[in-house]
């Protein structure tokens, strides 16, 4: 992990001119009526699930490029996920892939998590690509193929995830399928439909009563033509047609240019149908990179329904965050903590909203002053805001210049090679 005194020695050299920004910013928000200390608190509490494959080399399926002492197994990618949430203490929790991570003691994993500080959060089934030893192809689909012998696995997949998500202490379930069709006329549109609903209603009546089942939509890729569970509607009907715990999971960049995201979001809250996010960012397709890298505004709007919906439903709206990015270029590590910052950002600018000004300006469709309101929110520079909560949480000021300040990468290099 990361020695705490080097946070402690890096946050040294800049509590000074934090200190010095966070008054500064104190000033500018009370004149706005906002209690700067009442915001900390709030971003104090924002967290985000790191995913196992995140901490991993990133690339496509161009070409994968080795980050120096990149981790081997779970247990690595484990260390990795803690020295993120020790520089950022906002990332508590781990979404783990099976097979990709499964293990043969599931509790011992679990006591090795649990000794570095993390929890599991929802579990990824992976019915996109054969396994070694399966018995049927997904080839041409996994919980919607024609063929009922190939669905059965499927479903027993998704059972054996949730099963070792038990041991873990997650309590969902998460499944995202590459199952459509890249030509006209290869699956009928509508029978393809009927069998993945039939899929999933399966494994609903099999989930623990305390768990959560997300259904994650993408409009193409691996299908080029259809795509089964293309979108928010679809996913919304198969929601409805489940059952009350079956949730639709937000990934930003499953939609095409241009999408309103954020209407989509509101649209799933009113329908209490919201399960959660897959944070990223996106210019041209599913592109996976840093949440906030091309789009921040976007990522603050999202933030501005979820503050919307969490103040109208107070503790009750409780959707899961977490993070699902490829990292290409950079290092996991510093990228997972930036990813982490600017969604902290743009949940503290979200809070910034004077929702009661915003309102009465839309309701007098004071078009100027209602843009300006949001705007005001989304310019104010909150760094000093998540930067004092990282602080107080034991975190870094800076968690960039902390891993780097710490040698971690380096260390890992030489004991894990690579
Ligand atoms: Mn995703």
């Amino acid at each position: 992990m990361i020695p705490e005194d080097v946070i402690e020695k890096e946050n040294a050299k800049l509590a000074r001119h934090l200190d010095a920004r966070f008054k500064e910013l104190g000033h500018a928000l009370a004149e706005r009526g906002i209690e700067i200390e009442a915001v900390v608190e709030q971003a104090g509490k924002f967290a985000a699930a790191v995913p196992s494959w995140g901490v991993a080399s990133g690339g496509t399926r161009f070409g994968r490029f080795p980050v120096p002492g990149q981790p081997r197994d779970i247990y690595d990618k484990i260390d990795d996920a803690a020295a993120i949430h020790q520089l950022t203490r906002a990332n508590p929790t781990v979404s783990l892939h099976i097979p990709w991570d499964q293990v043969d003691d599931t509790a011992a994993l679990r006591k090795y998590a649990r000794a570095r500080g993390l929890g599991f959060d929802a579990m990824n089934s992976n019915t996109f690509e054969d396994q070694p030893g399966q018995r049927y192809s997904y080839k041409f689909g996994s919980l919607s193929h024609t063929d009922r012998a190939v669905r059965e696995q499927a479903i027993a997949h998704n059972l054996e995830v949730a099963a070792i998500g038990q041991k873990l202490g997650s309590r969902a379930l998460s499944i995202w399928i590459a199952d459509g069709s890249c030509f006209p006329g290869q699956a009928s549109l509508s029978a393809s439909f009927e069998r993945y609903l039939g899929s999933l209603k399966k494994i609903y009546a099999r989930l623990p009563n305390d768990w959560t089942m997300f259904i994650e939509y993408k409009p193409f890729e691996p299908a080029f033509y259809y795509t089964v569970l293309a979108d928010w509607g679809a996913a919304l009907m198969a929601a409805h047609e489940v059952g009350p715990r079956c949730k639709v999971l937000v990934d930003l960049g499953h939609h095409l240019p241009g999408t309103n995201v954020e209407m989509i979001v509101a649209r799933l809250i009113a329908a209490g149908r919201l399960g959660g996010f897959h944070f990223n960012d996106n210019k041209y397709a599913d592109d996976d990179l840093s949440a906030g890298s091309i789009d921040p505004y976007r990522l603050f709007r999202v933030f501005h329904e979820l503050t919307l919906a969490s103040r109208a439903q107070g503790r009750k709206f409780r959707p899961a965050y977490l993070i699902d990015q490829s990292h290409l270029l950079k290092d996991p590590i510093e990228e997972l903590c930036m990813t982490t910052v600017e969604l902290q950002l743009a949940y503290v600018q979200a809070l910034l909203v004077d929702n009661e000004a915003l309102e009465s300006y839309q309701n007098s469709n004071d078009v100027m002053m209602a843009e300006t309101e949001l705007k005001k929110a989304f310019k104010t520079d909150v760094g000093p805001v998540a930067a004092m909560a990282r602080k107080r949480a034991g975190g870094a000021i800076n968690p960039i210049a902390a891993y780097r300040a710490s040698g971690y990468r380096e260390k890992k290099a030489k004991e894990r090679g690579g």
